[in-house]
């Protein structure tokens, strides 16, 4: 085959959007460059993107079904047809459903790819309603729940317009590395380039905080102190908005209420952040308009998580940097959602949600995207309670690396009676089933992207570039099996799907494809029309569905429940704080650790410390060192810097080692540098969301013998 060039390609080695170019060559990609001019990610990509050929064609890669032939957990298995595979994953999940019900079949995925929503599909088809993927509980569902609560949608920053933000309040956030969508960080170093006055609250000086004019080392897990000092600063010195809290907000009185006693004094106390950057973070914001305030996965890895990004979600509100240029905008959506069938899920199967009936933010009616409490699931494969889930159907996710207490979950998974994985290589969970089944990468795939995401300012569709022999679409995995199972909805294809979510713009799947991109423009200010979507039509500091659902229908701060605070009795044995789930431009959560080039650039796992506790514990730079918890330990290459509170440790998200294959509970060393070996799937959780906490838990640290 001749060389060719797509130009009409999105790359998903992240939760992903930035428009490329593939270079192909006898059918083998070659190399992947950006396309000029897309307004995303202003014509740059990322090492991740860059490293794709090295991805799709590693000889790792897996190309055929695979049936497991030894015990579970040995790890051996013999390549099989995907008629044999897909008829016998039929039948043990037509078998599991029969004698125990769907409910007993837990469906687990990972952060958003390209099939995610399809996954949903396929779970409410089979009827089951025990769908779940760990970053849900903890991570973005609290922000979009936070934002449609409080102002009736998602927002996002608006760093596309003819109008620069002044400011950017980046909150537990390091876009230039990491983020909901990793095609922002282009447009976010931009505006920082241009002149854009940058704050950064992180207890690390991240990439983004260094690019900041202003950075407040905050006391891992006081978000929500911090945001309601500076809500009461913004209030009293007269900095809000007056016209805007006036007509479009419900609340202002009682929120001036709540947040009287929250001082700059008593922030600085909680928080450990001086009063008087406080002070000027929250002038700034106030004053130097437009501004963004770009929100990341830090606060919702507390089980405070929705008082958290209720509180932050407020600034907003009172300053008025809400859908207008330059500030913050909401939505366009302008796709209709993708039809995950959720009138499909069996009468009584939503009370039957593991967690549901607690969690009501994360699996009851009014969750955004309900998905059941992994604790919960995890407890009804160990014991049968509150009944039994006897099967676990994962796709695309590495638990073993991403989920608090793996330990438990891998004995849980071991007494099951199936699992299957869809997965790109073989992981150290895969490795558990009893048939894994080789997806598809995306440059192999036909798909339609939203940008941003949830948002959904501008819609692309990529149709399928190349093929890597022996590997599959996911959601035409999922047809495939839908049809064997007979499931509602089985006989559409994904074309179809497609096209029935871009309905509402005249277009259809083939017609976006051949143009690339549907942009129109963007419009400001929507909320001038109708109101915001909620309730009273205005932003809601006040939430009347928090108050239905018997929550806090306003912002409060709370103590975590592991902290020098609230447990003084760790202190002596685990004096420091411990942040987990450090992310690193190379690797995305627990992939890419294949990829020669990544690991070239980044070979280990790091945990980085400040001089001082280095000092003090005897620890050097590039020392290897154990960090220990109340739970565990797992090791780390020591990088020490002062770019970090004195009392922070903090580690790496997402290590394995896919070059270590031996059988058993270490395969590719998974709990060896797994920052999950430190955190708890116990309580106390957020009680709208479940989340559990990864930050600011206590620890210790040595050196390696
Ligand atoms: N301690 C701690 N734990 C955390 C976090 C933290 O900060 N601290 N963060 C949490 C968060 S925010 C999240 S979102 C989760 C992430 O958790 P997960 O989503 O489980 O992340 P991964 O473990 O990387 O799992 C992704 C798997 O999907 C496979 N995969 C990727 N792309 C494709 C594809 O196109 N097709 C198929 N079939 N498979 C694919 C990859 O090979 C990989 O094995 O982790 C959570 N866990
Ligand atoms: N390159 C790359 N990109 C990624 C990922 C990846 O693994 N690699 N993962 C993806 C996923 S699933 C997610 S959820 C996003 C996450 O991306 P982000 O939302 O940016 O979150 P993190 O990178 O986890 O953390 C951002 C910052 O929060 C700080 N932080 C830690 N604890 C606290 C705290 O208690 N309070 C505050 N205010 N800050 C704190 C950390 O030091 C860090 O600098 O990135 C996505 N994008
Ligand atoms: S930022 Fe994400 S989408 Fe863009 S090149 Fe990197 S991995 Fe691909
Ligand atoms: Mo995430």
């Amino acid at each position: 085959m001749p060389a060719e060039i797509v130009r009409s390609a999105i790359c998903r080695n992240c939760h992903g959007g930035c428009a490329v170019h593939l270079h192909l060559e006898d059918g083998r990609l070659r190399r992947v460059v950006p396309r000029k001019g897309s307004p995303f990610n202003c014509g740059r990509m990322c090492v991740k993107g860059v490293a794709t050929p090295e991805l799709v064609h590693h000889p790792d890669r897996l190309r055929s079904p695979l049936k497991r032939v030894g015990p579970r957990g040995s790890g051996q298995f013999e390549p099989v047809s995907w008629d044999e595979a897909l008829d016998a994953v039929a039948g043990r999940l037509r078998r599991l459903r029969e004698v125990h019900g769907p409910e007993a079949l837990a469906i687990a995925q990972g952060t958003g790819r390209y099939y995610y929503l399809h996954v949903l599909r396929f779970a409410n088809t089979f009827g089951t309603p025990n769908w779940f993927e760990p970053g849900l509980a903890n991570c973005f569902i609290p922000r979009i729940t936070a934002a449609n609560l409080t102002y009736g949608g998602f927002v996002t920053g608006d760093y596309y317009g003819d109008t620069p933000p002044q400011t950017i309040l980046f909150w537990g956030h390091n876009p230039l590395v990491s983020g909901p969508d990793g095609e922002l960080s282009f447009p976010v170093a931009q505006a920082l380039d241009r002149g854009a006055f940058g704050i950064a609250i992180d207890p690390r000086r991240s990439e983004t905080a260094r690019r900041c004019a202003l950075w407040l080392p905050l006391r891992p897990g006081t978000d929500a102190a911090l945001a309601l000092a500076m809500c009461r600063e913004i209030i009293e010195s007269n900095l809000y908005d007056v016209a805007f809290v006036d007509r479009w907000t419900h609340g202002f009185e009682a929120l001036r209420q709540r947040v009287a006693p929250c001082t700059l004094a008593w922030a600085e106390q909680v928080c450990g952040v001086p009063a008087a950057d406080i002070r000027a973070a929250a002038h700034r914001y106030a004053t130097a308009t437009p501004g963004i305030l770009d929100w990341g996965v830090a606060m919702e890895q507390t089980p405070h998580s929705l008082q958290t990004v209720r509180a932050i979600a407020c600034l907003r509100g009172l300053t008025g940097n809400l859908d207008v240029p330059g500030g913050d905008i909401l939505g366009m959506r302008l796709a209709r959602p993708y039809p995950v069938r959720k009138q499909d899920l069996p009468d009584g199967m939503l009370e039957k949600r593991l967690g549901a009936r607690e969690f009501k933010l994360l699996g009851g009616f009014h969750a955004f995207m309900p998905s059941a409490h992994i604790p919960a699931v995890v407890k009804a494969m160990e014991q049968g309670d509150p009944y039994p889930v006897r099967g676990m159907f994962m796709v695309g996710t590495n638990p073993l690396t991403t989920i608090a207490n793996p330990r438990r979950l891998r004995q849980a998974m071991l007494g099951l009676d199936c699992i299957v994985a869809i997965e790109l290589f073989m992981t150290p969970s895969a490795a558990l089933a009893d048939y894994v089944l080789p997806g598809a990468m995306w440059p192999e795939i036909d798909q339609v992207v939203e940008l941003p995401f949830v948002a959904g300012n501008a819609l692309f569709a990529q149709k399928k570039c190349m093929e890597v022999a022996g590997c599959r679409q996911v959601e035409r995995i999922l047809i495939d099996l839908a049809r064997r199972l007979d499931l509602p909805g089985a006989e559409e294809a994904l074309e179809a799907l497609f096209d029935q979510q871009l309905a509402p713009t005249g277009l259809d799947f083939e017609a976006l494809a051949g143009q690339f991109v549907h942009h129109p423009p963007f419009v400001y200010h929507k909320y001038q029309e109708k109101g915001f979507r909620t309730r009273s039509r205005k932003v809601e500091f006040v939430s009347g569905v928090l108050d239905r659902l018997g929550y806090d229908p306003l912002p409060a701060a709370a103590e975590p429940p592991e902290s020098p605070v609230s447990r003084p009795d760790l202190v002596a044995e685990f004096p420091y704080l411990l942040i987990t789930g450090a992310r690193r431009r190379e690797f995305f959560c627990s992939e890419h650790r294949q990829a020669p080039s990544l690991r070239r650039r980044r070979p280990d796992p790091l945990a980085e410390l400040h001089p001082e506790a280095a000092a003090r514990e005897g620890i050097a730079d590039g020392d290897w060192i154990v960090v220990r918890s109340p739970r565990g330990e797992a090791r780390f290459k020591a990088r020490v810097t002062a770019d970090i509170r004195p009392d922070v440790i903090s580690v790496d998200h997402g290590w394995w080692f896919p070059e270590r294959q031996e059988p058993g509970e270490g395969r590719g060393g998974v709990f060896e540098s797994n920052a999950n070996c430190l955190t708890s799937d116990a309580p106390p959780y957020d009680p709208a969301f479940g989340s559990y906490q990864l930050r600011g838990l206590l620890c210790a640290v040595r050196r390696e013998a």
